[in-house]
């Protein structure tokens, strides 16, 4: 089966904000992939790797599965689906960072809220798509508020009234502002990691590990 071919498999973002650079990133260790993009699979013709093109939130999914033994994703989106599967990813180790896709995950409120530290969230609604992060982030501040849980347009919950404040991804911050929000609290750091799941095979591990030694390579480069 396409499964046991003998060629290392790694999940990476299909289209978003991580894809390209992941793609790039293969290339520079001198992986040569066929062009088309709009299938799942790409199959590197001068190293044993097949690359699955996939949603991000299903990488964990691919490599706990072993169907991948390597993913790159937003270490944001690993440790948020760490924080809610109750133990499923725990074997999912981060190898490396990558340097590319920055950002953190922040609380941030209204212009016109009364902010003074954490505890002026105490029975508040936040609005997030990242509910394992925040809640645990809440629990060590010892502060009890309610979490409503959004797939998207977080920045809008405050002005329709689903949420007092929200806790989202920030990069630049211009969504911030534009949405009249203000940015408190800092949830954690993010970028782009490569993760690992435990490997039994072998040979496919010998394989992982030529690509991470060729991975550090290319970042020693460029640093
Ligand atoms: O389709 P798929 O499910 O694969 O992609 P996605 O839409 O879930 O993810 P995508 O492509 O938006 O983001 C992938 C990863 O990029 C995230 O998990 C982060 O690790 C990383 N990343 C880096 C970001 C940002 N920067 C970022 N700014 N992800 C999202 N944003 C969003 C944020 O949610 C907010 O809406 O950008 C907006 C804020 O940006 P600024 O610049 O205005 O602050
Ligand atoms: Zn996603």
């Amino acid at each position: 089966t396409m499964r046991d071919n003998g060629r290392l498999k790694i999940a990476i973002q299909k289209s978003g904000r991580l894809a390209d650079m992941s793609l790039k990133l293969l290339e520079k260790c001198g992986i040569s992939l066929a062009k088309s993009r709009d299938q799942l699979l790409c199959m590197a013709d001068n190293f044993p790797l097949d690359v699955f093109l996939v949603r991000d939130d299903d990488i964990p999914a691919f490599l706990a599965t072993n169907v991948c033994q390597l993913g790159i994703l937003g270490q944001n989106a690993l440790l948020e689906q760490q924080a809610n599967e109750n133990g499923k990813y725990a074997e999912l180790k981060e190898v490396m960072a990558l340097g590319y896709g920055k950002c953190r995950l922040s609380i941030a409120v209204p212009n016109d809220f009364d902010y003074k530290d954490i505890t002026s969230l105490s029975g508040k609604t936040i609005a997030t798509s990242y509910r394992g992060l925040l809640a645990k982030y809440l629990a060590e501040k010892n502060v009890s508020a309610d979490i409503v849980t959004m797939q998207g347009a977080v920045e809008v919950a405050p002005r329709t009234h689903l949420a007092d404040v929200i806790c989202d991804l920030v990069s630049t911050g211009n969504t911030l502002k534009s949405n009249g929000l203000r940015e408190t609290d800092i949830v954690m750091q993010s970028q782009a990691v490569v993760i690992k799941n435990e490997i039994k095979d072998v040979e496919i591990n010998s394989i992982c590990e030529k690509l991470i030694a060729r991975l550090r390579a290319v970042l020693r480069a460029e640093n």
